[in-house]
């Protein structure tokens, strides 16, 4: 699809925010108790708007990126590479913020995923329509972080299956691995979809023991070895039957092909933010599609704005498995978007494919009380504005 005019973004402003989860998130990697979250506002010549988010933490501990990284990366680097440009379309983007800038993914991504939100806005069509969805309702899974004893974690996971979550993810980490799944799949019976999640947390030294979670019928086990290590996921691969499912590892279209050449894991997790946005993200997608691979969407604890560009990707046909695409209500008191994202009983949340744009409103008002930074980027020169 071709936009009606270029894409000429006048304005990007960069808002930090400050969003406490209803209950803190523990990965084996670290803790999270309140979202510190980048949005950005891009504004075209037209005085058309569109809001993404920027999906880094507070701290290098998920990638090396954080907060501050993407903020200096998008105003230094980035930022002057789009204004006053003309793009005949969102995927012309990616290019543009890759030549010669290495890494910077979520930055990346942040800029090049709005460009796309802009553009469905600019098109009057939903944004899963520009992208090439297929779906209008995506099935989704939770994601449970560590949990303090097997006992609370089986309590969470009941309250899920009841919730109608279609796949149940448990974080795990050494010493609160194999007796926490157990626990799981002893109470859930062999019926529901049940996956782990080891952010990273172990080496091969501990083949034998990830091996013994086989018994436990996952439908994959995610990112159990070193972030950026293709070579040892294939040795472990080739020793364990559940299927290995790649995350942190998978940050480019090349790492994909890589991980498919290595047989270093089954299936891919994609987080847009992760691979540096949406182009990168279809080309996964679709390099995955041709090699039988399933795909997923991932989370990163996102507000509703990020939601709706992971709902938007999670439609494209080939994202077979439940992405972590939780209800508004799960993380939030209450969300910056209106509507809030839900889900139905079944465990589906419903692509907004009646709407132009990303398919929810921006709630200005709130997003102003949560504000603790703001800074305007404009093609000439640039002001800076503290609150
Ligand atoms: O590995 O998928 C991950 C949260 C923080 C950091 C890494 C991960 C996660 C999740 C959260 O699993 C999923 C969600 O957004 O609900
Ligand atoms: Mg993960």
């Amino acid at each position: 699809m071709t936009v009606r005019y270029p894409l000429a973004i006048e304005r990007i402003t960069l808002h930090e925010i400050r969003l406490a989860l209803k209950e803190p998130f523990r990965i084996s990697s670290g803790l999270v108790h309140a979202r510190r979250v980048a949005l950005l506002e891009l504004t075209d010549a037209h005085g058309i708007t569109a809001w993404s988010e920027c999906v880094a933490f507070d701290m290098p501990n998920y990638t090396s990126e954080t907060i501050e990284t993407a903020w200096l990366a998008i105003r230094e680097w980035l930022a002057p590479r789009v204004l006053g440009r003309e793009f005949a379309g969102p995927e012309q983007v990616h290019a543009v913020l890759a030549e010669n800038i290495r890494g910077h993914n979520m930055a990346k991504a942040a800029l090049e995923m709005a460009c796309w939100g802009l553009a469905a806005e600019v098109h009057g069509v939903s944004l899963s329509k520009l992208l090439g969805g297929t779906r209008d309702r995506v099935p989704t899974g939770i994601s449970i972080g560590i949990q303090k004893d097997p006992a609370q974690l089986v309590a969470r996971a009941q309250l899920a299956v009841a919730d109608g979550y279609r796949k149940i993810k448990v974080k795990i980490q050494p010493g609160q691995d194999v007796e926490y799944v157990r626990a799981v799949r002893d109470a859930l019976g062999p019926g529901v979809g049940i996956m782990a999640d080891a952010n990273s947390a172990y080496t091969l030294d501990s083949a034998d023991h990830l091996v013994e979670l086989d018994a436990f019928d996952l439908i994959m086990l995610e990112q159990p070895l070193g972030d950026d290590d293709l070579v040892r996921h294939a040795e472990l691969q080739r020793r364990m039957k559940t299927p290995i499912c790649l995350d942190e590892s998978i940050t480019s279209v090349d790492r994909a092909e890589d991980m498919i050449t290595l047989k270093s894991g089954r299936i891919i997790n994609i987080k847009p933010g992760r691979v540096g946005g949406f182009t990168a993200s279809k080309a996964i997608h679709d390099v995955c599609q041709n090699a039988g691979v399933p795909v997923w969407c991932g989370g990163m604890l996102e507000s509703g704005i990020g939601r709706a560009y992971n709902v938007a990707l999670a439609s494209l046909p080939n994202f077979s498995l439940p992405g972590d695409l939780s209800p508004s209500a799960r993380y939030w008191a209450r969300d910056i978007v209106t509507p809030e994202w839900t889900m139905d009983s079944e465990g589906m949340v419903r692509v907004p494919l009646d709407k132009p744009g990303i398919g929810v409103t921006i709630d200005r008002d709130f997003i102003d009380t949560l504000t603790v930074r703001t800074e305007v980027l404009a093609a000439a020169g640039r002001a800076t504005v503290t609150v």
